[in-house]
């Protein structure tokens, strides 16, 4: 045995370990012995469950990142030179239970796995085209080679179906990266190819400190028609269902984390939108952006941070406060999964009897919305097979009425270090949690008087407006 393929068989054997697969469960991550000789072993997983740290064997010692619902490729070193197989093909993701989506990623899961390699690492990325059409990867961020950035047509020839192309270069730069096709990129990212990529420092220094728990996540966007399966790739702006690493809340792992850790979160932007994060019960610091670390004098706190169009961000905190925590994004439609049909604003319109009157014109009519959404959760209205639910989510007080772009900061102070196992839900201590007051409530003193003008009018004019109701034709 080499000392390669040696390292691959540790390897292997860790990373199978790692995944919290015993013998028996090979099929959650598959070896492809063809690709041995040449190629770096091909390593595909199957599990939506967030993995294990992957700690390294070989090359520089580094303090790994978990990967919220996803997991690290594991690489061989071959004559100093660290070596990656990636594999673009299409996948099925179970984005949420009950609803599972037909994308494209990279080795067995959109995204694709996390790398992770260290400052001034030489890297060799072999990369398999398993698609049906041609694609590329651009290492978004990094320093490297003009002919290495992955454009297709500008820097390199497509990759096309079945070819396998070989990138090289060192990591120049420590820090919060990722990776994506760029090539019919409109397709591809609708389709959910992306990947993390984090270059940790070869040494700790005041703008990259060490961390205990150290999450990445990419933000993603599909628009999936409820009851399919397939995205909708000529979507440019509505798409329907907003998830961190290609999952729906409840389907989003919780950052699950020991009381005074220090915390860090790498979070990429995909989508064509922008997504202000937002974070319950800490304040945080933008520690670095895909720039690079923000230099430690320049930071200040905040408990939301907008992540744009094609940026990054690294937050920091220190979990000190006890509980269950949202985590999520601040736009409210971005925590709610896909709507069949466009549902006008109904709070306060009076729907009685007229259900009855409608249902004998159709039959499945139901009133939505007469007091708000709430109600959409406690509803058993039949949804389309292979569908996420709009709202939904049980917490320990109810449903949640969440979906989308939310998960929960779980902090404890029994959190075995650096595990992300789920502590399940926070328990109170007595007299903490918000109470109903069961007194008499008196009705408020109203004021009728209207409003005033910065402008006043000159002799009281009024403005009149006319109605015009449709199909009425008076001119
Ligand atoms: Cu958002």
């Amino acid at each position: 045995m080499t000392k390669d393929t040696d390292t691959l068989a540790r390897q292997r054997r860790q990373f199978l370990t790692l995944a919290g697969v015993g013998a028996g469960a090979i099929a959650a991550s598959t070896v492809s012995p063809v690709a041995m000789a040449a190629l770096p072993e091909l390593v595909s997983h199957d599990s939506v469950d967030t993995a294990a740290l992957l700690f390294p064997e070989s090359g520089r010692p580094y303090d790994p990142v978990t990967t919220l619902n996803g997991w690290s490729l594991p690489w061989r070193m071959k004559n100093g030179v660290k070596e990656f197989h990636l594999v673009a093909e299409p996948v099925v993701r179970e984005m949420a239970p009950g609803f599972t989506a037909h994308l494209w990623g990279y080795n067995g899961q959109s995204p694709g796995p996390t790398i992770e390699v260290v400052e001034g690492d030489k890297i060799r990325l072999f990369v398999t085209n398993r698609l049906p059409e041609h694609t590329s990867v651009h290492w978004h961020g990094q320093r490297l080679p003009n002919g290495m950035d992955g454009v297709t047509g500008l820097n390199q020839p497509a990759i096309g179906p079945g070819k396998t192309f070989v990138y090289e270069f060192v990591a120049r730069r420590p820090g919060t990266f990722m990776y994506h096709p760029h090539a019919d990129e409109m397709t591809q990212m609708a389709m959910g190819m992306m990947g993390s990529w984090v270059t940790h420092p070869k040494q700790y220094s005041n703008n990259i400190g060490k961390v205990d728990r150290d999450f990445c996540f990419l933000l993603n966007a599909y628009d999936v028609e409820p009851g399919s399966a397939t995205p909708k790739i000529m979507t440019m702006l509505n798409f329907n269902l907003w998830s961190w690493n290609s999952r729906l809340f409840p389907g989003i792992d919780s950052f699950n984390v020991k009381l005074g850790d220090k915390v860090r979160m790498r979070i990429g932007n995909l989508t064509m939108t922008n997504h202000p994060i937002h974070i319950h019960g800490h304040e945080f610091e933008v520690t670095g952006t895909d720039g690079g670390p923000t230099p430690s004098g320049s930071r200040w706190p905040e408990v939301t941070t907008d992540i744009a169009v094609g940026q990054m961000r690294q937050i920091e905190f220190v979990a000190d406060e006890l509980g269950d925590w949202a985590a999520h994004c601040h736009k409210s439609h971005h925590t709610m999964n896909a709507m069949g049909h466009d549902i006008p604003t109904m709070i306060g319109a009076d729907h009685s009897g007229l259900a009855a009157q409608i249902q004998e014109l159709v039959p499945e009519y139901m009133v939505m919305g007469e007091r708000g959404m709430a109600d959409m959760t406690e509803m058993t209205m039949p949804i389309p097979d292979n569908t996420a639910p709009m709202m939904t989510g049980d917490g320990p007080f109810g449903s949640v009425e969440m979906g989308g772009m939310f998960s929960v900061l779980k902090v404890r102070r029994d959190q075995p270090k650096q595990s992300n196992v789920n502590p399940g839900w926070f328990k109170h201590p007595a007299d903490t949690v918000a109470y109903e007051f069961k007194g008499e409530v008196s009705e408020p003193k109203r004021s009728s008087a209207g409003g005033s003008s910065a402008m006043p009018m000159k002799n009281g004019v009024t403005t009149e407006v006319r109605v015009k109701k449709p199909g009425s034709h008076q001119h």
